[in-house]
């Protein structure tokens, strides 16, 4: 009678060990998917976003910044970067009309265009950086690509 009684908590201690292999497993699939894009690239404006996918290059919108590359209007360039509304390749007075039809309103949809900053509302630091893309009439038009 020498052999060893078979310890009792074994089943117990073999669902610990698969439950902390789930575990594990959950943190690093989520650490992969929640980490900024890494590539071989530059990044520009810093923001976590290789420049040959960042929509706004030298505007920071990446995973690091709350508007976070949306690009309402699908035309490839983010809405922090994008004050040509209307698609003509030009910001000007016709942009500006559409921006003060929905200034100083929350916005949905297809008027989150509008705004720039990603907080849900046009507001006047909108209004500050839609100045940064205006050409007067006779300038040279930044248009959507601009930085
Ligand atoms: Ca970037
Ligand atoms: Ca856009
Ligand atoms: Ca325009
Ligand atoms: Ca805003």
């Amino acid at each position: 009678m020498s052999s060893k009684p078979e310890p009792r908590n074994r089943p117990a201690s073999l669902y610990v060990h698969i439950g902390m292999a789930m575990a594990l497993s959950a943190v690093l699939i989520l650490g992969a998917l929640s980490a900024p894009i890494a590539l071989a690239g530059p990044d520009s404006d810093l923001d976590g976003v290789d420049d040959s996918i960042d929509n706004c290059t030298l505007v920071p919108n990446g995973p690091f910044e709350l508007s976070y590359q949306v690009d309402t209007d699908g035309d490839g360039y983010g809405n922090p970067c994008d004050m040509d509304y209307n698609g003509d390749l030009i910001t000007t007075n016709l942009d500006f009309s559409s921006f003060v039809s929905v200034f100083g309103f929350e916005v949905f949809g297809a008027d989150l265009q509008f705004d720039h900053d990603g907080d849900g509302a046009v507001t006047l630091n909108d209004f500050y950086l839609y100045m940064q893309y205006y050409s007067g009439a006779a300038g040279p038009a930044p248009g959507p690509s601009a930085p």
